[in-house]
């Protein structure tokens, strides 16, 4: 009896040797790739594996049959026979003949790195269009493997790589998964009008948003409901936030804007995951202004903040307003005061000087020192959001001609009218708007003497 339990337990945990490639003979590229490489081993174990070992091998050019030599791909096959391990998991991305070539000289089931996260996302996908954007993401990994990769396509059973789409769709063929692909397009593009829809009322309704992004696990949603006294799902782990969701925030001066969080980015982030959740990270794309969250925590932030980067100026939003917030204060040790001449005043104090030299030229007034857990320096950054809040917006003095006094109910709908009266030449109104918005209205901006007293 006790056998059969301690068997099925062992069938549900999958023992995966990881192994990783270093391309190149600068120096940098091994400590990068080993960096990767714990990353994967945290993959790996969110996605339910039990990681046995890890291999690394440096190359000039990766193999076009292999990806690593052959003779390290032996060594794989001796690792996995030795520790009984079920599962090879590349930290690069295969091609669909290298996954088929592996696991024939390995003898097990070879992963990548793209396929784990895809497995994770579809096992958190909550919406139904957070399911069909990792769906349609596997469907395009798959069709893209599909020469070569037989046995993977084929074999039945669950585990890792598996999850999401039901079996069947495993082993259909080409033409089934593209039949798939459109259909999930189609109903993407639906889903994807809805919520373009619902972003519109959003910013026709003057209220500024916020798109809060960075590295997966950096503390986005934690910070928000510290923010908005909300309660968003957080976790220790990778991803655990997929959908991107809508939190109101009140600013002390009564000032409202919306915080939306979303999901974090990692290294190496499949560039299919990228495309199929298009219509989500669009919510960041069309956002007015950026907070991006660093953890202060992790010992590789200026690699995390590079892919933040890359992929802010992938979705056109890395030239937006930005405040950036170095999160998780409260884990860092005490730090001494610097001593160096051209330090910069105006970086958060308390930041660590290697931490504060990542911070863009001429920004460093942008940037926060904050615990979302314990809430230090939450208030310097309300009153950041405050301002940034007051500068999205324009006030200005405009004499709107009576043929064009339609104009007036454009500028109740989308900001606010402080002042109005009516001349002989027209309607004078001082109000506030967004810049978004301000452009209908630049031809009646009154100039500095008033036209019907000459
Ligand atoms: N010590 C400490 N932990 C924090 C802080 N902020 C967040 N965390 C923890 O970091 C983990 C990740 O937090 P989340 O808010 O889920 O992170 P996220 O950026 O939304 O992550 P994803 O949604 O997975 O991309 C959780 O365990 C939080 O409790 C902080 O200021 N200090
Ligand atoms: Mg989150």
């Amino acid at each position: 009896m006790v056998e059969i339990v301690a068997q099925s337990n062992r069938e549900q945990v999958e023992r995966a040797v990881l192994a990783g490639l270093a391309i190149g003979s600068d120096p940098t590229v091994l400590d990068q790739a080993e960096r990767s490489l714990t990353e994967l081993a945290e993959l790996a174990r969110t996605a339910g594996a039990e990681v046995v070992a890890g291999l690394m091998q440096r190359r000039q050019i990766p193999d076009p049959a292999y990806l690593i030599g052959r003779g390290k791909a032996e060594e794989l096959r001796t690792a996995c026979e030795a520790l009984d391990a079920d599962l090879v998991v590349f930290d690069e991305e295969l091609t669909g003949s290298q996954i088929r070539n592996l696991e024939k000289l390995i003898g097990c089931k070879v992963i990548d790195r793209t396929l784990l996260i895809l497995d994770i996302f579809a096992s958190r996908a909550q919406s139904r269009e957070g399911k069909l954007q990792v769906e349609l993401a596997q469907q395009q990994y798959r069709l893209s493997r599909l020469v070569g990769m037989g046995q993977s396509l084929s074999r039945l059973g669950g585990g890792i790589g598996t999850r999401g789409p039901g079996e069947s769709k495993l082993e259909s063929d080409r033409r089934h998964i593209n039949r798939r692909i459109t259909y999930l397009k189609r109903a993407l593009s639906d889903l994807g009008e809805h919520r373009q829809r619902t972003r519109k009322q959003r910013q026709e309704n003057d209220v500024m948003t916020i798109a809060v992004v960075g590295y997966t696990n950096a503390g986005k949603s934690t910070l928000i409901n510290k923010l908005c006294s909300s309660d968003l799902f957080t976790m220790d782990q990778v991803f655990a936030t997929l959908d991107p969701a809508v939190r109101r925030l009140i600013l002390p001066d009564r000032i409202e804007v919306l915080l939306i969080d979303t999901v974090g980015f990692i290294r190496k982030l499949p560039h299919h995951l990228v495309d199929a959740f298009h219509s989500t990270l669009e919510e960041v794309t069309s956002a007015d202004a950026i907070l991006q969250i660093i953890d202060v925590s992790d010992p590789d932030v200026a690699a995390q903040m590079a892919v933040v980067e890359a992929l802010l100026l992938r979705l056109q939003a890395a030239g937006k307003p930005r405040l950036i917030v170095f999160n998780k204060m409260d884990v860092l040790t005490a730090v001494p005061a610097p001593i160096d001449p051209d330090w910069d005043d105006f970086a958060p104090s308390g930041l660590p000087p290697d931490l504060a030299v990542l911070i863009p030229a001429g920004q460093s007034r942008q940037a926060f020192l904050v615990s979302a857990v314990t809430g230090e320096g939450i208030d310097a950054l309300l009153d950041a959001i405050s301002e940034l809040a007051r500068h999205n917006q324009i006030q200005a003095d405009l004499i709107i001609p009576y043929a064009s006094a339609g104009l007036l109910d454009y500028i109740r709908r989308h900001g606010r009218v402080i002042k109005l009266d009516y001349w002989a030449t027209g309607i004078a109104v001082t109000m506030a708007i967004k810049y978004s918005h301000f452009s209908p209205l630049r031809h009646f901006v009154r100039l500095a003497e008033k036209p019907e007293k000459r």
